[in-house]
Order: structure tokens, then C-alpha cells, then sequence
């Protein structure tokens, strides 16, 4: 039986997991699937700095995000622990094991705050959407990349950006130590229209 935590119970979209013999192919083909619409192909902020353009498949092209300076979180995900006298340990985001996180908006830029409250590592995952880290700690990496995980470092914030393309329904996010995740570290969230 499956439970609506499982991993395996959502949708996961096209992104591949772990490294097999064809995964460059299926992340192409995932951003490929993944192309906004005509019109919409290159998405801008308003952010100082670096503005690249940055090609993650061939034909496509899209300007990377760039520099933190100027944007401002939507919202804050803070992976987290909390004492429980009945299990020890539990593992939350935003304080609630399994956390129900606000829906997003189709077209409607994200730029996360994701908080690592804890003495441990977290690997963040989103599923079905790639992100760019902009900052850790409020320091720019040395290069933008599109990623659908990213290592928390203990006390630490990481800000990423995400445009939620055509694609609604029911997603998540979770510490990638299924451990954890098993524990409570994941987050609902519906994408709307
Ligand atoms: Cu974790």
C-alpha cells in the first residue's frame, strides 16, 4: 500500500533520478518538455548583474536568472527537527511533518528562501521542476546551472529561483535522505492556473 507521502504515489514528471546510461537524453528531453510557451521563452527578472544567455539544449536558449542582488523570496521552506516525546525525532518543513506549502502559479516566478535549521546536511529536491541556486548565504555560486536537487549546508540559507511551467496539479519537495523524508522533511504544493 501507498501512502500519499510516498515518493512513488506522486507525480513526478519527466526528471530523472539517479544517473543511468541515457540520463543526459531524458534531462534533455525533460527540458524540453518543459519549454514554456512560444512568447514566453526567455525569462527575465529584474536583477542586477549577470544576465547571460545560457543554452540548456540545443535550439533552445533561455537567459539565466542571475545575481540575488534584487529579488525578493516568495517564500521561506525551513527544513528543520523537532522533539517529539512519542518518536524521538521528527524531521519538518515550516515546523509540521509533511508540510502543506501554498499552491504557485503557473508563469508565475518563484525565488525560495530554503532555510536548513539544523546541524545536518539536507539534500533539497523538487520534483518535476528545475531550479537555479542564486545564493548560498547571500553569496552568488560561482555559476548558474539548472538543478532539481541541491545540498543544504547545516545553518544555512539557500535562495533558488523556478518559473512553474503548464504543468498543474499536486507536487513536492523533500530532503533527499529518504530517511528523512520518510520522517516528515517533504512539502506539498499545488501548481495552479
Ligand atoms: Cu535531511
Amino acid at each position: 500500500m501507498s501512502s500519499p507521502q510516498d515518493h512513488a504515489a506522486h507525480h513526478h514528471g519527466p526528471v530523472v533520478h539517479g544517473p543511468s546510461g541515457d540520463s543526459s537524453t531524458a534531462y534533455r528531453h525533460a527540458y524540453d518538455a518543459a519549454r514554456p510557451d512560444p512568447g514566453r521563452t526567455v525569462v527575465s527578472v529584474d536583477l542586477e548583474a549577470r544576465e547571460v544567455d545560457w543554452a540548456i539544449a540545443p535550439g533552445a536558449t533561455f537567459r539565466a536568472w542571475g545575481a540575488p542582488g534584487s529579488a525578493t523570496p516568495t517564500r521561506t521552506v525551513d527544513f528543520g527537527i523537532k522533539y517529539s516525546l512519542r518518536r524521538g525525532m521528527d524531521f519538518v518543513v515550516n515546523k509540521e511533518m509533511h508540510h502543506h506549502d501554498d499552491p504557485v502559479k503557473v508563469g508565475e516566478l518563484q525565488i525560495w528562501d530554503v532555510v536548513n535549521s539544523t546541524l545536518m546536511d539536507h539534500p533539497f529536491h523538487l520534483h518535476g521542476f528545475s531550479f537555479q541556486v542564486l545564493a548560498v548565504n547571500g553569496k552568488p555560486p560561482a555559476w548558474l546551472s539548472w538543478e532539481d536537487v541541491v545540498n543544504l549546508p547545516p545553518k544555512s540559507t539557500t535562495r533558488i529561483a523556478w518559473m512553474p511551467d503548464d504543468r498543474p496539479g499536486s507536487w513536492m519537495y523533500h530532503c533527499h535522505i529518504l530517511e528523512h523524508h520518510a520522517a516528515g522533511m517533504m512539502g506539498h504544493f499545488d501548481v495552479v492556473r
